[in-house]
C-alpha cells in the first residue's frame, strides 16, 4: 500500500509499515485530526523516519532511528504482525545477511556450507550464503552495515557506502569502501577490500596458515583479522579474556579479548 503525504506541505512519501519499534525512539507526540496531518508534520523534519497515528485517540507520534542512522528499516520486519498504524518515510529496507545472537548454531563450517544459507532465519543465528551475497550486490550500488550489541547493552554500528561480493569463480572477492561509524567505532573492514573468502577447507587469505582454522570461523581475511563476525560464539561468562582474537570480534573499540553479545550484518 503506497500512501502519499500531503503534496502541499511536502514531497516526502510514506509507506504503510509493520516495522519493529525496537530500532526507533520517539521524537515527539501530539494530537492531530488525521493521518495525513501526522505525516505532513513529519515531512518538515528530515530526522523523522517513522510516524504512528492512532485514529481512535487522534494521537500522532514521530520516531527516528535510535542509533542515528538514516534508515533503520529491516526487510525482515516487513512480513510481521498486523498493521499498527505505522508509516515509514521511503521504501528502502535493509536485508539481514548475517546475524549472531547465541551459540545455538555452529558457524565453523566448510566452503560448500558457506556458499548456501544456514541457521535459524534472519531473526536468529543466520548466514544468507555467499551465492546470495553475490546475487544481491552484483548489480547497482549497495551499502553494508554492521550492528553490534555489547554485554552492557550498549549498541554500536559501522557502515560502508560501497559494498559488493564477487562470484564463486573469484572466490567471492570483497569490494568495500566508505566507512562511517558510531562514536569510538573504528574501521575494521576497509582493509579487507580485494580479499577472497576463506573457510577451514578453502584458504584464500594472505597468512601462511589458514585464518579460518586458527581463529575458528570463516571470513574475508588478510593475515588475519580485525573483525570476525563468524567466530565462535562466547556466552557472557566467557565473553572476555582468552583465547586471543577468537569470538565474535570487532577489534576497533572492543579489542581482541571481547566477544560481542549480538552482531548483525545488513545490506541495502
Ligand atoms: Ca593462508
Amino acid at each position: 500500500v503506497t500512501l502519499a503525504s500531503d503534496a502541499a506541505s511536502s514531497e516526502r512519501r510514506w509507506w504503510a509499515s509493520d516495522e519493529s519499534l525496537s530500532d526507533y525512539e520517539v521524537v515527539k507526540s501530539f494530537s492531530v485530526r488525521s493521518r495525513i496531518e501526522c505525516t505532513a508534520a513529519a515531512s518538515s523534519d528530515s530526522a523523522v523516519q517513522l510516524v504512528a497515528f492512532n485514529a481512535s485517540s487522534g494521537l500522532c507520534a514521530h520516531f527516528r532511528c535510535r542509533l542515528g542512522l538514516s534508515h533503520c528499516r529491516k526487510c525482515r520486519s516487513l512480513n510481521k504482525a498486523a498493521p499498527r498504524g505505522l508509516w515509514t518515510a521511503g521504501s528502502d529496507c535493509w536485508t539481514t545477511v548475517q546475524h549472531r545472537v547465541s551459540g545455538s548454531v555452529d558457524f565453523y563450517r566448510n566452503w560448500t556450507q558457506y556458499q548456501s544459507e544456514f541457521g535459524e532465519g534472519p531473526d536468529g543465528n543466520y548466514w544468507i550464503g555467499l551465492n546470495a551475497l553475490h546475487e544481491i550486490t552484483q548489480h547497482g550500488s549497495h551499502k553494508v552495515r554492521f550492528l553490534m550489541k555489547a554485554w552492557n547493552g550498549s549498541e554500536h554500528w559501522a557502515e560502508y557506502s560501497s559494498f559488493s561480493v564477487g562470484p564463486e569463480s573469484d572466490n567471492y572477492r570483497l569490494s568495500v569502501s566508505g566507512f562511517s561509524g558510531s562514536a569510538g567505532i573504528g574501521d575494521c573492514f576497509s582493509a579487507l577490500n580485494g580479499q577472497q573468502f576463506t573457510t577451514k577447507d578453502a584458504d584464500h587469505d594472505t597468512h601462511s596458515g589458514n585464518c579460518a582454522v586458527i581463529y575458528h570461523g570463516a571470513w574475508w581475511f588478510t593475515a588475519c583479522h580485525c573483525t570476525h563476525p563468524n567466530g565462535y560464539y562466547r556466552d557472557a561468562s566467557v565473553a572476555t579474556g582468552d583465547p586471543y582474537a577468537q569470538g565474535v570480534i570487532w577489534r576497533m573499540y572492543f579489542g581482541y579479548y571481547y566477544s560481542l553479545m549480538e552482531f548483525e550484518m545488513l545490506v541495502l
